[in-house]
């Protein structure tokens, strides 16, 4: 492909193109405009002017059958600029995807199938869910990459574009999306690793919020994705200022030819066209066009003014073939897949696994809580070790770290670079590129199939903390792996030491943040992680730490319960330490001390306080007896979220400051972490205890 403007393509419709769509795309316009002024708010512009273009790609170019929603060889389309949802739940109504004319009218009504953004798992057909930009972007690099590793297990010899498991990635990204920095960092990742199966097309229409783009946005994007690697194509308005479809088709027909790189299709667009004050202004964007301006718009489409939510029968039955046309085109693929199914009896296991995400336990019987007490190990290393097992076990588990592999022990030994010429290594490298990296790993796990984990310092969880929440959110099975989690790094200093991270990751719902205490609690949360099937961090440690001798101590498997009891006193205690991390071992020792001044301490290791919000009530009230309201917390992190389990009479042992840079005992010294402070924390709540 020459990277000559689209102008250069002759613009042609689609063989199947009739008069009958031209009459589909008028009405998709004008329910966008109706659905947004009955809810009386959302963003009617957008879904107006780019009905053309999800139009082409649903009815004329997308492989996909809208019976099955989950088709592992369907094209896959994301709408990142996800507040133009009317875009995406029109096709998906129209192609049959069970949206009704009713789902459209209750437009984001609360518990409605139509919400103000699309929400992966609440809508059949919505791929991601989209709404902060930048994201959908990303997110389709992230299936674009997973799309080849997936072919790469299996079907890795069909030459390129043959294997029934090839298939594209369309994006819909606006000026929004394309400003953000993620999809910067995630463009840069898609050319290089030369994801031609990936054909984004940016809605060039000149508007965001604040008016015309000029005011924040004068570089040359063209250029821009040139020089990042990609194929760009410009497509320009037809005459009468709407999609000039037969361009869009002729781009991406040509997008799909190209073997090299991936495509974006600059298309300009009127916002709102063809509203006839509204159309090209800011004010369409975000609010209800208002009763007349639709009245108007309808009139400019050729459709009666006074009437909402139209669709002659004969428009619906044209669309709703495109279901047919699926059917076919899946029977096909079917054959193909029976006869890959017969051939390969190995891979349609491995693909059986992936497809159901369940991993039968007796695979994992490796992953035990088999580190020898006898010699120290960082909670990283331990990780990297367990990663190693992994691997053997599940070739379909990937990752990599944005450039700190070595720190991170994420490096899979022996697997490769995931590279253009080396397309299914299992090493991705994703550059200094955190938010990208979050975001990709939730492509990947949206696209489905493979298990995906990346790395980078704890710190730096703040450049991905938008992945993390809409990991949380969709419930996606990715695992971040997060090293040097306290001022325990030490040299480093401040910037690099998390104080607050801990109590922050705990805030997003759903999240999983585990901060295993020994080298053995980090097997056990990697196989929990891996049964578990949700979304987890590892808070890991960069200086070694003890592994405590389990004959001696509590099983390891209690990681999975959240909290559980590690030492347990001869006598009733007569206090708990309840820590996390590498902090679990100052509490041992703070027990010991106090058990030689007569005092009974039990030493809860907590790694992670979701998993343990989840057990009955029961367990909880053994780990953490109500009776016993002598507790002390000990976190080298801010205090936030300990007073619920220490109680009112409890103490919380933390860290309400940035670090310093000095060694790594050296600050836990000079903060507090030692087992004489934690046992003067003690004292001072059975001191509050008494005096109640
Ligand atoms: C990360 C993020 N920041 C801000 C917003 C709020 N917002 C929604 S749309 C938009 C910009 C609209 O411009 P554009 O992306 O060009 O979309 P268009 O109006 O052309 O559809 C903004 C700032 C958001 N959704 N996500
Ligand atoms: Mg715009």
């Amino acid at each position: 492909m020459s990277d000559e403007p689209a102008a250069a393509l002759s613009p042609q419709l689609p063989t199947q193109w009739s008069p009958m769509d031209d009459r589909a795309i008028i009405y998709a316009r004008a329910l966008a405009a109706d659905a947004v002024q009955r809810a009386g708010n959302g963003h009617p512009g957008t879904a107006m002017a780019l009905a053309p273009a999800a139009y082409l790609l649903f009815q004329h170019h997308m492989r996909h059958d809208p019976r099955d929603p989950r088709w592992i060889a369907r094209d896959r389309f994301i709408l990142s600029c996800g507040h133009s949802s009317l875009t995406l739940y029109t096709q998906l109504f129209y192609a049959g995807y069970g949206l009704t004319l009713d789902d459209l009218k209750s437009f984001r009504r609360m518990g409605s199938q139509t919400p103000g953004h699309p929400e992966y798992g609440h809508t059949a057909g919505v791929e991601t869910t989209t709404g902060p930009l930048g994201q959908g972007i990303a997110n389709a690099v992230g299936m674009a990459m997973a799309a080849r590793f997936q072919r790469g297990l299996l079907d890795p010899d069909a030459a390129a574009n043959t294997s029934i498991f090839d298939h594209y990635i369309y994006v819909l990204a606006s000026d929004g999306d394309l400003q953000e920095g993620v999809s910067a960092e995630a463009s840069s990742i898609a050319g290089l690793q030369k994801l031609h199966n990936l054909i984004v097309i940016y809605d060039d229409n000149e508007i965001t919020i604040e008016g015309d783009i000029s005011l924040a946005f004068r570089e040359d994007v063209d250029a821009r994705y040139r020089a990042y690697g990609w194929n760009v194509l410009t497509v320009g308005t037809a005459s009468d200022g709407s999609v000039d479809i037969g361009a869009l088709h002729a781009a991406l027909v040509a997008a799909r030819q190209e073997r090299e790189r991936p495509t974006l299709i600059r298309l300009k667009s009127v916002i709102a066209w063809p509203a006839p004050k509204l159309r090209g202004t800011s004010k369409s964007h975000g609010a209800a066009l208002g009763k007349e301006e639709v009245a108007a718009t309808k009139v400019a489409l050729g459709l009666n003014p006074e009437e909402d939510f139209q669709l002659p029968d004969d428009v619906l039955a044209h669309v709703r073939k495109v279901s047919e046309r699926g059917a076919i085109v899946r029977s096909a693929w079917d054959e193909n897949f029976n006869a890959w199914r017969a051939a390969n009896p190995e891979r349609r296991e491995l693909l059986a696994r992936m497809e159901s995400r369940k991993i039968d336990p007796a695979l994992l019987s490796s992953i035990t809580a088999d580190f020898s007490h006898e010699k120290e190990i960082s909670t990283r290393k331990a990780s990297g070790d367990t990663i190693q097992k992994i691997s053997a076990i599940l070739p379909e588990f990937w990752g990599g770290s944005a450039d700190l592999a070595e720190s991170n022990n994420t490096t899979i030994e022996g697997g490769g670079d995931f590279l253009p010429e080396s397309p299914y290594g299992r090493i991705i490298h994703f550059g200094i590129r955190e938010h990208a990296m979050g975001s990709l790993m939730n492509g990947i796990a949206l696209h489905g199939g493979t298990r995906i984990f990346g790395g980078t310092f704890l710190v730096f969880s703040d450049y991905m903390r938008p992945t993390a929440r809409l990991a949380a959110l969709m419930q996606l099975p990715v695992t971040f792996v997060w090293s040097h989690d306290s001022i325990g790094l030490g040299e480093d200093g401040p910037t690099h030491q998390p104080v607050e991270h801990c109590a922050a990751l705990r805030a997003i719902p759903g999240l999983a943040v585990i901060r295993p205490a020994d080298a053995n609690e980090v097997a056990i949360a990697w196989r929990q992680i891996l049964t578990s099937n949700r979304p987890a961090a590892l808070l890991l440690s960069r200086q070694n730490l003890p592994v405590f001798n389990r004959s001696e101590y509590g099983a390891a498997e209690g990681v999975t319960r959240g909290a559980y009891i590690l030492y347990e006193p001869a006598a009733t205690p007569d206090g708990i330490i309840i820590a996390t991390g590498s902090e679990v071992a100052i509490a041992m020792a703070a027990a010991q001390l106090g058990s030689a001044e007569g005092l009974n301490l039990r030493v809860v290791s907590a790694p992670c306080l979701e998993w343990f919000n989840e057990q009955s009530e029961e367990y909880r009230q053994s780990v953490l007896p109500k009776e016993i309201s002598v507790r002390v917390s000990v976190e080298a992190g801010i205090a936030m979220g300990w007073r619920e389990l220490v109680g009112d009479h409890g103490s919380i042992l933390s860290l309400e400051r940035f670090g310093a840079s000095a060694s790594g005992p050296e600050l836990f010294k000079e903060f507090g972490f030692t087992a004489e402070n934690v046992l003067a924390h003690l004292k001072k709540s059975l001191a509050s205890v008494k005096g109640k």
